[in-house]
């Protein structure tokens, strides 16, 4: 992150109040650690260390969803932009962009200047990536915002866009519970006018023989994705954890259709967080769960849609049909 922003009059940077941000973590560690069943909300995860862990992820053989996803935006991203057509372009948890930049690449094509509308939580990330995209694209203009999303779809409205493309990739919706993402549908289907389109990438459900894999991979780099968290609690928050007595633990919970990640306390112990002022204990084999991963299927997604008020145009799958992009309109 530069400390002095170079002008550009095709980029415009809303920030996010970091006080609040930090205030909220703090808040979110006091209270995940004080429940019954201990957890901690997965967004923590991606500070500068863990967004760079979750590239490496994604980089990773038994990782499918990324390159999945990157086949679907590859192979269509023309025929993606012409069921579009020339909307601005809204983006929740853009991250790097990188697969995003098929579609753009479509909207650089037509020769004409397009609006691309980046929100994401981690602001160096964002930064950077809006930096690289001026560069690469000629006729983007970007509004990037640095928010958390999350329970507030409606932070978009800052962008005060008349019509807009919505899009939600990298399955990033299956972090949220089913009631959650249901809720997230309608609020921003709410914001839509007509003439929106709403564009989602999702995890298809599969086998736990090769979800699995995916989320425990044979290299470690999920399970130090993981750990960041309390690497960034003793950072931030002055916790103490040592990250040697807890281990990662990936599950798939077939009952709720979702990858669960954990991390399981190697033995009993008490751990100081200076600045929530608090002491957690755990008992031998306690575990934090810090991800719920849903996976879906077609109809629970069309249904998910339908829930909103919007109905499901156009699905587009890679070759294996691990993972579906799908597009939707106000009905
Ligand atoms: C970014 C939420 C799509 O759930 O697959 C990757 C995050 N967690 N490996 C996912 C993640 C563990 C990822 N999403």
């Amino acid at each position: 992150m530069p400390t002095e922003a170079i002008p550009n009059e095709r980029l415009q940077f809303h920030c996010m109040d970091l006080q609040v941000h930090q205030h909220t973590f703090a808040q979110d560690v006091a209270d995940g650690l004080t429940a019954p069943r201990k957890w901690l909300p997965p967004k923590y995860f991606y500070d500068e260390r863990g967004s760079r862990l979750y590239e490496r992820i994604c980089a990773l053989p038994e990782y499918y969803p990324y390159r999945a996803e990157l086949e679907i935006l590859s192979t269509y991203a023309a025929e993606i932009h012409e069921e579009i057509g020339h909307l601005a372009l809204v983006e929740f948890g853009s991250g790097s962009a990188t697969k995003t930049r098929h579609l753009l690449s479509a909207y650089e094509w037509a020769g004409r200047p397009f609006r691309y509308c980046p929100v994401d939580i981690s602001q160096e990330v964002l930064w950077d990536t809006a930096q690289r995209l001026l560069q690469e694209y000629s006729h983007v203009e970007i509004r990037a915002m640095h928010a958390d999303f999350a329970g507030q779809p409606e932070v978009i409205q800052a962008f005060q866009l008349e019509k807009k493309a919505v899009a939600f990739l990298g399955s990033s919706l299956g972090n949220f519970t089913r009631e959650e993402s249901a809720e997230f549908l309608q609020r921003t289907a709410a914001m839509m006018g007509p003439e929106d389109v709403f564009l989602l990438g999702i995890d298809l459900k599969k086998s736990p023989a090769i979800l699995l894999p995916a989320y425990d991979d044979a290299q470690g780099v999920t399970a130090a994705f993981n750990l960041n968290v309390l690497h960034r609690i003793n950072r931030e928050l002055g916790g103490r954890f040592h990250l040697q007595s807890f281990e990662h633990l990936a599950l798939y919970n077939n009952e709720q259709g979702c990858i669960e990640m954990h991390l399981r306390s190697r033995q009993v112990q008490r751990v100081p967080i200076v600045k929530t002022e608090q002491v957690v204990s755990f008992d031998k084999d306690e575990t934090i769960h810090t991800e719920s991963s849903y996976k879906y299927s077609l109809d629970e997604v069309r249904d998910l849609g339908y829930q909103a008020d919007l109905g499901l145009r156009r699905t587009w799958f890679d070759d294996r049909r691990y993972f579906l992009l799908a597009l939707f309109r106000p009905r």
